[in-house]
């Protein structure tokens, strides 16, 4: 006779579903508005902020963006992005959660009038590793690095860069002074993601913003609506 046999849940996998099936519901409802939505990844300190401020400032006469912030805690952030122009922002404090999941999205889209947003810019928590499993609905995803953060980062954090439609290389204004290889880090992006977008930028003295917006404003149009393309009053 034969005992008990070792029983496995995988609870990971199983949270991972029930997630993809929120997102799959947040991506439904913000295309149905029209509401272009980037999911901005990167590790703490790297500009995240700074770049969504730097944004909001470039299409202030072009597109209305809303945004969501997520923390473990605290709200400075959606108090930078308000103060910076966001046409309305929620904050998500993960109570400890290193990423958000769909369902804190989910949550946050019920404080937001979707008709009134041409754009949405979703703050992950400082993070490289875990945003990458969880979908939150977004059509775009972004990968910041920040040049003093080195090199080395799509090396060692191979799958951010990998599932990511779009890379940012901030803090250019810093690159000679921290040893950052250039070609390097490149080419590294290169053998994960051959073409996908990069743009070099500093979010300190503005450089390569502009272009970097007028991007964004280019994939909101390919989304349909007229809004990307009118003038915003
Ligand atoms: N020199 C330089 N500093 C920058 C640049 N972009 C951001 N910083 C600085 O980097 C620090 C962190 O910037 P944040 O935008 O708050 O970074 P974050 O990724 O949002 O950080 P967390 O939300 O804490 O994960 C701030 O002191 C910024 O002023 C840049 O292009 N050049
Ligand atoms: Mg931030
Ligand atoms: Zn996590």
């Amino acid at each position: 006779m034969s005992g008990p046999t070792v029983k496995i849940v995988n609870i990971v996998e199983s949270l991972l579903i029930n997630n993809d099936l929120a997102a799959g519901r947040n991506q439904r409802r913000l295309a149905e508005a029209g509401v272009l939505t980037i999911n901005v990844m990167a590790a703490p300190g790297a500009g995240k902020t700074s770049l969504i401020v730097r944004t909001l400032e470039a299409l202030r006469d072009q597109a209305r963006v809303g945004v969501i912030e997520g923390d473990i805690a605290g709200s400075v952030d959606t108090e930078r992005v308000l103060a910076a122009g966001a046409r309305d922002a929620v904050q998500i404090n993960t109570g400890g959660n290193c990423h958000l999941e769909a369902n804190m999205v989910d949550r946050a889209l019920t404080e937001l009038d979707l008709s009134q947003l041409d754009l949405l810019l979703l703050e992950n928590v400082g993070n490289l590793v875990c945003p990458t499993h969880w979908a939150l609905g977004e059509h775009l995803k972004l990968c910041l690095v920040g040049a003093a953060e080195g090199d080395d980062k799509p090396v060692k954090y191979p799958e951010m860069f990998a599932v990511s439609d779009v890379i940012v290389l901030n803090k250019i204004d810093l690159i000679d002074h921290v040893d950052f290889n250039r070609e390097f880090f490149l080419e590294s992006v290169r053998a994960l993601n051959p073409g996908v977008p990069v743009f070099e930028v500093s979010c300190r003295t503005g450089a390569g913003i502009a272009e970097w917006a007028a991007w964004l404003l280019a994939q909101r149009a390919a989304l349909g609506g007229a809004a990307a393309t009118t003038e915003v009053a």
